[in-house]
């Protein structure tokens, strides 16, 4: 843990910096990954999931029935516990779409926007420790909310050459019938470039490791957008004297399990809440059967004594953290107060793992400071908007002068044109 007591303003910006990656370092692995599923496709995809994941797959694609057996393998209790937070993420999703408005800007000027869904999308779901079928829902419900016409999934296998059985129900559930047995940077190639059994899609969404990351941002280069830029993921902890420390280190370590990586950060204006929160969080820690990654990620923790909530959260708006929890007694007065953060969580019992799984929110969220200009997925990740207009000849002749004037200003008579020909 890092401890800073009443740290001033002007170190601020040296506190909030997140450790960089240098994405050099494994670009040109990642152009020639690229470059073989192009050159090879499947076969490519095969080869490296034995190079990489000791798994042989001869079939890339999950069967139909992989998919049905996977039902079998899960306990009834974790279905019906996938089934509540299905229906919370699709409430929530469901309710942002929003009716289309059609505005008259001039009388006989009538514009407005129609959303249509992203035709083809990928949903990239890493496997290794955490199996996290919860992304799969927090993807693929809204975007079969949003009608996307096709929906594909890629996950690597196991050494034996199978799916996490969680991963494919989950799939399944949500009406994912494309799933493909493959990880990694190779996976966001196929998806990209597209192989014989992967379809190319037009948008990659998906949280996974460095080689991911960098993958996605390469994928952009062949024209395919992906979900958002991502680093490791985040809490920022802001907690008053009613705040409860066993609370707050259990919320500070439900982050600090994702991986060694993770950013963990916790303000405080109450020095009994400080001391105390620090000791809960090395007595939970020991606890954890992730306790070797938690603790790395403690180490790099940032433990912060403020003098007040106003500057807690204007640290907290320069540091733009993924998750923002207020364990506050009068967490509604800072409301307004919050500029950047990518999910808030308000009171204290608000847990942040609630948004992880089952609340309704999206957990895909922006780290790495990203939530200055970022949001979270939600249903606008899923569609792109159209916009439209009909003019009438009277609407014409209401803004025809003003496009006119402007046209030709701007030396585009053509412009211009296409206005006079209609009113001459
Ligand atoms: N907290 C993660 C999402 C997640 N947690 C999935 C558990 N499962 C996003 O930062
Ligand atoms: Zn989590």
């Amino acid at each position: 843990m890092k401890i800073y007591r009443y740290p001033e303003r002007k170190t601020w910006p040296e506190l909030v910096k997140r450790p960089v990656f240098e994405r050099e370092e494994i670009s040109g692995l990642i152009a020639e990954i690229f470059e073989t599923v192009e050159k090879d496709g499947d076969e490519a995809l095969i080869q490296f999931n034995k190079k990489f994941d000791q798994a042989l797959t001869p079939q890339i694609t999950v069967s139909e029935t992989e998919l049905d057996n996977a039902a079998d393998e899960i306990s009834e209790d974790l279905k019906k516990a996938i089934q509540q937070a299905k229906e919370n993420i699709s409430k929530f999703h469901a309710a942002q779409i929003a009716e289309t408005e059609k505005i008259e800007t001039t009388k006989g000027v009538i514009c407005w926007r129609e959303n249509r869904a992203v035709e083809k999308v990928g949903i990239y779901i890493p496997g290794g420790t955490a199996p996290l079928f919860s992304t799969v829902l927090m993807l693929a419900v809204p975007a079969q909310l949003a009608g996307c016409r096709e929906i594909i999934l890629c996950t690597p296998p196991d050494s034996n050459g199978n799916i996490n059985p969680a991963i494919l129900y989950t799939a399944k559930l949500c009406g994912i019938t494309q799933v493909f047995k493959t990880g990694g940077a190779q996976a966001v190639a196929a998806m990209a470039l597209g192989t014989e059994s992967i379809p190319k899609v037009y948008k990659i969404f998906g949280p996974g490791n460095q080689y991911v990351v960098a993958a996605k941002e390469f994928a952009q280069r062949y024209g395919v957008a992906i979900d958002m830029p991502a680093g490791p993921s985040e809490v920022l902890v802001i907690a008053d004297r009613q705040a409860v420390p066993e609370f707050c280190a259990a919320d500070l370590l439900s982050q600090a399990e994702h991986g060694s990586d993770s950013q963990v950060v916790f303000i405080t204006d109450d020095f009994k809440i400080f001391t105390s929160t620090m000791e809960a969080v090395e007595k939970q820690v020991k606890k954890l059967p992730r306790n070797d990654m938690a603790c790395k990620a403690l180490d790099h923790s940032l433990f912060i004594l403020t003098d007040s909530i106003e500057k807690a959260l204007d640290f907290s708006n320069l540091y733009a953290p993924e998750h923002l929890i207020l364990a506050l007694e009068d967490f509604e007065t800072y409301i307004p107060a919050i500029g950047n953060a990518g999910s808030v969580f308000l009171g204290n019992y608000s847990c942040e793992s609630a948004g992880d799984y089952a609340s309704g929110t999206n957990h895909t969220l922006p780290t790495n400071a990203y939530a200055r200009n970022y949001s979270g997925v939600s249903m606008d990740s899923f569609v792109k908007k159209i916009t439209f207009q009909h003019l009438s000849k009277e609407g014409l002749k209401k803004i025809g002068k003003t496009i006119e004037i402007m046209a030709e200003a701007e030396g585009l008579i053509a412009h211009k044109n296409a206005v006079s020909i209609r009113l001459k």
